[in-house]
């Protein structure tokens, strides 16, 4: 009794539908719950996700004076804090991103331009999405090197927060790193191990998830620099990761799948991985001990999964 998972990258498609809440549908604490122009944009967002479909050409967008201010205003506190407090990995991947997919603090670049780059990089691309995915679905996607993105934009009441993932994290917090090619095969290797996992199983993997890509750090010359995408586009949390409050362990798959973790404010506890390699190892290792009822592998020719 295998829980279903797609073999080929267009069947990913089947997720957009199946979403656990609809982008537009905000919560009464949410910036923009009371604000009726930003919920009939969310809406116009959620629509082009919820219909996208794989063979098609990625949707562009053409983004508001006001949401590039928003944009602008992350962009620059940002982009001060990256050459010291970001891994070299994505240190390396930022100035191309300006050079080639239109990243700068006045405009929000376009999620086709960026699939487009990461394609031919790491054989990554994105894809839209109307709303959260369960942590299986999710998941899925990495299996296929696919990142599920949202593309609307942080209400512009609080540039600075947002309570979901929006553009300004996905692009400048995720992009990055999956231009690396070993962080990219890092990333797969989650996907993969979970596809056909039990519930519990992936719940471990989607906590794995959440302390490295979203929240992962790593040490240079003894240095804590951030790869998480949660970090990465949180100013403060940027400069938190390297004060002594947070508690520092080493990335063990077996702890670091059952810790818990808070969604609201800043990680108490870190994981930090030595490489991604070894992380990669780790996670591989780990998938292992899950005793899954199949195993599988991508191929990249075909672009599906193949049971082996
Ligand atoms: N769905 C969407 N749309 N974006 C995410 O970043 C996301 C998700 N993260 N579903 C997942 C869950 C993550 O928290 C883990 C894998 O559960
Ligand atoms: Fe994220």
């Amino acid at each position: 009794n295998i829980p279903w998972f797609p073999m080929h990258v267009a069947e990913l498609d089947r997720f957009a539908n199946q979403i656990l809440s609809y982008g537009s549908e905000l919560d009464s604490d949410h910036p923009g719950f009371t604000d009726p122009v930003y919920r009939a944009r969310r809406k116009e967002f959620a629509d082009i996700a919820f219909h996208y479909r794989h063979v098609e050409k990625l949707p562009l967008v053409e983004y508001t004076d006001a949401e590039k201010a928003t944009w602008s205003v992350m962009y620059k506190k940002l982009k001060e804090l990256f050459p010291t407090h970001a891994c070299k990995e994505f240190n390396k991947v930022f100035p191309m991103l300006e050079q080639h997919c239109g990243y700068s603090e006045d405009n929000i670049p376009q999620i086709r331009d960026i699939s487009a780059f990461l394609q031919r990089t790491t054989g990554f691309r994105l894809r839209p999405v109307a709303g959260l995915l369960s942590s299986r679905d999710f998941l899925a996607g990495l299996a296929f090197r696919v990142f599920h993105s949202t593309q609307y934009i942080r209400h512009p009441s609080k540039p600075l927060y947002t309570p979901e993932p929006d553009c300004c994290h996905e692009l400048i917090g995720h992009v990055p790193l999956f231009a690396d090619p070993k962080f990219a095969a890092f990333s797969q290797e989650i996907g993969l191990a979970s596809l056909g996992a039990s519930d519990d199983d992936v719940k471990k993997l989607a906590t794995i998830y959440w302390f490295t890509v979203e929240f992962g750090i790593c040490r240079e010359n003894g240095e804590i620099k951030a790869y998480g995408a949660g970090i990465l586009s949180s100013f403060g949390e940027l400069e938190y990761c390297k004060s002594d409050k947070p508690k520092i362990l080493p990335f063990q798959p077996e702890v670091t799948s059952v810790t818990p973790y808070p969604i609201t404010t800043y990680q108490p506890t870190y994981f930090v991985t030595e490489s991604f390699e070894d992380a990669k190892r780790l996670v591989t290792d780990f998938a292992k001990t899950m005793n899954k009822p199949v195993q599988v592998q991508y191929n990249p020719y075909t672009e599906s999964v193949e049971i082996l």
